[in-house]
């Protein structure tokens, strides 16, 4: 069922247009871009960015821009533990970043949706 709903998620990026390219590749340190003013958006079923890095208690604000509602969910056992709850579009959750570590994010909804924070000490 998961793999099922995976597999729609797949098809549903690339229904709607979307490059397949940056969201099938595992996030990595290197790779990972600023929180973009410390604020990730959810948008066309993908966190923007969707490998982050963040400076230790430094708050980020998540802001849905997509149609539909999202979650920002911490993946089971990260160093950080948070639930968004239902995001309506237009909604914003923020979280403050106290623990550093690798933290793996995902939506609820759409399990195709995943992201990485990585949280470093300044
Ligand atoms: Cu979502």
């Amino acid at each position: 069922m998961r793999s099922l709903a995976l597999v729609l998620g797949v098809a549903l990026l690339a229904g709607c247009g979307q490059t397949s390219s940056s969201t099938d590749k595992p996030c990595t340190e290197a790779g990972a871009t600023s929180s973009n003013g410390n604020q990730v958006l959810l948008d066309y079923y993908a966190f923007i960015p969707r490998c982050f890095a963040v400076v230790t208690n430094t708050t980020v604000t998540f802001l849905n821009l997509d149609d539909t509602p999202h979650t920002v969910t911490t993946d089971p056992g990260q160093v950080d533990t948070f639930d968004s709850g239902e995001l309506v579009p237009g909604g914003v959750f923020t979280h403050t970043f106290t623990t550093a570590g690798d933290i793996g994010l995902h939506c609820t909804l759409f399990p195709g949706m995943t992201a990485t924070a990585y949280v470093r000490a300044p």
